[in-house]
């Protein structure tokens, strides 16, 4: 079966809130490997990046600010459709609707403070592994 890649970011509470450690193994359970990964700080040029398909939404100066506040944990995973996949276990942008037993649905309860980030397509994955690892490509 041919493995992708896929790109996930847990968010600054998620960090502060301990979640790293569980977040991941639901990933390693699941069936993904780790390809590579780290704690980092998110600075504005790079945030406004990475989410510049929402710029002049309401919404985009609050993500900026929360998403720089603090450490992030970035990770490229690997596994059998691996956007898709990953997207599933996330769970609903809005936590709201986001069903038990996903990550958003067992962790969070509002669309601002959602805890987690995960590439929504093949080019997402790319555009975004560049922009968090650059070239760099992991094991
Ligand atoms: O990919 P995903 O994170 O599930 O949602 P996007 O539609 O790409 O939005 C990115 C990010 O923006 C979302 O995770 C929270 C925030 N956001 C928000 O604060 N308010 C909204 N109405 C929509 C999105
Ligand atoms: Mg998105």
């Amino acid at each position: 079966l041919e493995k992708t890649r896929t790109f996930v970011m847990v968010k600054p509470d998620g960090v502060q809130r301990g979640l790293v450690g569980d977040i991941v193994k639901r990933f390693e359970q699941r069936g993904f490997r780790l390809v590579e990964a780290k704690i980092m700080r998110v600075d504005r040029a790079l945030a406004e990046r990475h989410y510049s398909q929402h710029q002049g939404k309401p919404f985009f100066e609050e993500l900026v600010d929360y998403i720089t506040s603090d450490s992030v944990f970035a990770v490229i995973l690997e596994g059998v459709n691996a956007v898709a996949i990953a997207r599933s276990m996330i769970g609903a942008t809005n936590p709201a609707a986001a069903l038990s037993g996903t990550i958003r649905g067992d962790y969070a309860t509002s669309v601002e403070y959602n805890i987690i980030h995960g590439s929504d397509s093949a080019e997402s994955v790319e555009r975004e592994i560049a922009l968090f690892f650059g070239a760099s490509d992991g094991v």
